[in-house]
């Protein structure tokens, strides 16, 4: 398999889930600082511009880190990723959900984007500003829903924790201090404590 990832971005969940799935893969870098993901032959495997992007034995492409993470949980249940119960499952998704759609592209994306939200780019700075705002109100219930639980789901590790752990990375963009986020700075520690994180860091450059 061939996961295109960008160092640090949300993509990195789907690449620790496939180093603790034990899973075979390559890792390509995609510069989305020099505007690789428009380019044609990134087109080619992802047309919505965006990382991450799992092309698998088959060839065929998977997109949308709560879909990717799902489909790693599912097809290695040695690494027990995948909650026992139906109820786990649809909270992890539950989490997934929350976290892709309001969290980050409602919220981290308008700050680092602001650009893409206003129709005249003179009011980019304001926007920015308002989803810096947003999205510290996000983290703050991040937070409030973390408290007392080791993992999103409580004492068991899941597919959700490797977005929540790409989160905990960026609440600084928020203006936000992980000090004043308790429960997410302790579950960040935790999380940086596994040999797969590790190993992934390091393959993006980041440890
Ligand atoms: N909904 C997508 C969001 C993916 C996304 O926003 N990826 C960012 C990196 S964190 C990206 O590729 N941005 C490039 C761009 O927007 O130009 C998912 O969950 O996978």
């Amino acid at each position: 398999m061939k996961l295109f990832y960008s160092p640090g971005a949300c993509s990195l969940a789907c690449h620790i889930l496939l180093h603790e799935a034990g899973a075979a893969h390559e890792a390509v870098a995609v510069s989305l600082k020099d505007g690789a993901q428009f380019q044609p032959d990134y087109l080619a495997i992802n047309p919505k511009s965006k990382v991450p992007a799992l092309v698998r034995d088959d060839g065929t492409v998977l997109t949308e880190v709560p879909a990717i993470s799902y489909w790693i949980a599912s097809n290695f249940p040695q690494a027990q990723l995948m909650p026992a119960t139906t109820e786990g499952i649809t909270r992890a998704i539950e989490w997934l959900n929350w976290m892709s759609g309001t969290v980050h592209n409602g919220g981290f994306t308008r700050i680092v984007r602001a650009e893409r939200f206003v129709g005249d780019p003179l009011h980019a700075p304001a926007a920015a500003e308002k989803a810096k705002a947003d999205t510290a109100k996000y983290l703050d219930q991040v937070e409030a829903r973390l408290a007392g639980r080791d993992f999103a789901l409580g004492k068991e590790y899941s597919f959700a924790d490797p977005m929540l752990y790409v989160l905990a990375r960026w609440v600084g963009r928020a203006g936000k201090s992980i000090e004043a986020l308790p429960a997410l700075a302790a579950f960040k520690a935790r999380i940086e404590a596994r040999p797969a994180v590790q190993a992934s860091l390091k393959v993006e450059g980041l440890s």
